[in-house]
């Protein structure tokens, strides 16, 4: 903390009852409280660590604990390897992914949401990805467990495989950065506001750099007849019978791999360990978890999953499936719903941008309801189906301000406002709602969830 003084733009809070305004208020009240303290707290440690001159002038002469230093400057630190796999301080125990209470009716089918408002940069920590199962998780054995390729038929390819993990690892292997996010993200805001924080109302998108082996060279290795196999079939060895079609243009564009590792270590067992399919820029149910067998197949397969779930109700009553490319969107993640400012003055605004139909070509945001729109700075890398981070400078002149990002890809597809979208969609939706999102500053600082009409 250099100048205890400026509010950082770190203000975090991810009320667990949410959907009590009683409890929101609540825990915004502490957040206050805890946030004055802070800075209170920081005033003192830099006169008590760096402010030498102030304290020399009070301390009584021949004082050995002149400095009034610290414990944790005088004596000696923990040993090594306390903890063999480290853990976050436990400061940062607030820094959750959380359910959300009411949403689903068992803890098994149902989701947890990344706490997107404390994350930095673009790739989300293993540990607070984002969760969605539709029949709970397991952590499979590796040694025991198979990938099968097989056709519908026998002559859409050579020779049917399966694959230790152990054969799969030996296989020429990519290292790639991509978001996953699931169909349903911003489900909720469809009608109207529904959940009060960035944690819920975009929470099930999270970024990693995924390890593994590209599908077309298990496809080789079989022999697939890429002329008649246009489709593939993907299926996980948990009980959810979670089953989605692939167009086969998405294995031969190379970008589609099976992966075993998730920043650098192996994939954790909700993010589908020790087998997934990564399907950039595709929602995320196409990224099947425990993914034990492929077949490829002549013609799509009009699983439960493409034909009841995951389409989308149209305003005349019409069905549309397959619609499973994540389109541009964004949102601002500081300031956000459940946070709060404590003062006039600088912030940085940060968000995140993405698309599923390549890279992030430029964001603006906005402070006064879209009035006025300035460009962000888009930080480096800026990479294709991944997450972009973006940042503004702004300050605070304390009266109300609408904070609102507007991302547009390089196929020059611009995010829609709520309106926008509405116009097309209508409201009774579930899934794929990429609008614009808004948060309303108040004047005491409070800043919450609002929509434009
Ligand atoms: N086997 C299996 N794969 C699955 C699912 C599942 O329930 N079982 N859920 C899907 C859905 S709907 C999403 S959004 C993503 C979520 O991935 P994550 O839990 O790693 O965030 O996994 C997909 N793959
Ligand atoms: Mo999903």
């Amino acid at each position: 903390m250099t100048n205890p003084s400026l509010p950082s733009g770190r203000l975090r809070l991810a009320p667990e009852n949410f959907l009590n305004a009683d409890g929101v208020r609540a825990v915004i009240d502490e957040a206050k409280q805890g946030r004055r303290d802070f800075v209170r707290q920081a005033f003192a440690a830099a006169l008590a660590g760096g402010g030498v001159a102030a304290t020399a002038q009070t301390a009584p002469a021949g004082d050995p604990n002149i400095l009034n230093l610290p414990e944790h400057s005088q004596g000696l630190g923990q040993s090594v390897a306390s903890e063999g796999y480290g853990k976050p301080s436990k400061y940062e125990a607030n820094v959750q992914r959380r359910p959300s209470p009411g949403l689903t009716q068992t803890t098994q089918a149902s989701v947890s949401f990344a706490p997107l408002q404390s994350l930095f940069g673009i790739v989300t920590p293993s540990g607070l990805h984002f969760e969605r199962h539709h029949q709970g998780w397991w952590d499979i054995d590796p040694s025991k467990h198979r990938l099968m390729i097989n056709g519908s038929d026998d002559t859409l390819l050579k020779k049917p495989l399966v694959f230790t993990m152990d054969e799969l690892m030996r296989l020429p292997s990519v290292s790639r950065f991509h978001f996953i996010e699931c169909g349903a993200n911003t489900g909720m805001e469809w009608g109207n506001v529904a959940v009060p924080t960035c944690q819920y109302t975009h929470g099930m998108l999270s970024c990693s750099e995924f390890t593994g082996v590209p599908l077309r060279v298990l496809f080789d290795l079989c022999g697939v007849d890429y002329k008649r196999a246009r489709y593939v079939l993907a299926e996980g060895a948990d009980g959810s019978s979670m089953t989605r079609t692939l167009p086969m243009e998405l294995v031969e564009s190379g970008e589609v791999f099976v992966a075993y590792g998730q920043n650098g270590e192996m994939l954790r067992p909700e993010q589908g360990y020790p087998l997934r399919l990564v399907v950039p820029g595709v929602q995320g149910v196409s990224w099947v978890k425990y993914l034990r067998r492929l077949e490829v197949g002549d013609q799509p397969y009009g699983t439960k999953d493409e034909t009841v779930h995951y389409i989308d109700l149209m305003p005349g009553g019409l069905h549309r499936q397959y619609t499973s490319t994540q389109e541009c969107k964004s949102v601002v993640t500081t300031p956000s719903g459940g946070q709060v400012l404590l003062d006039k003055g600088y912030y940085q605004i940060s968000g995140l941008a993405w698309s599923g139909r390549g890279k992030v070509k430029r964001v603006d945001v906005t402070t006064d309801g879209g009035r006025n729109w300035r460009p962000a700075r888009l930080q480096d890398p800026v990479m294709s189906k991944c997450l972009t981070r973006f940042t503004l400078d702004w300050r605070w002149d304390g009266k109300p301000a609408i904070i609102q990002s507007r991302a547009m890809d390089e196929t020059g597809y611009v995010q829609p406002s709520t309106r926008q979208l509405r116009a097309v969609r209508g409201t009774r939706s579930i899934y794929h709602n990429n609008a614009i999102q808004s948060w309303l500053v108040e004047e005491s600082g409070e800043v919450r969830n609002v929509q434009l009409s």
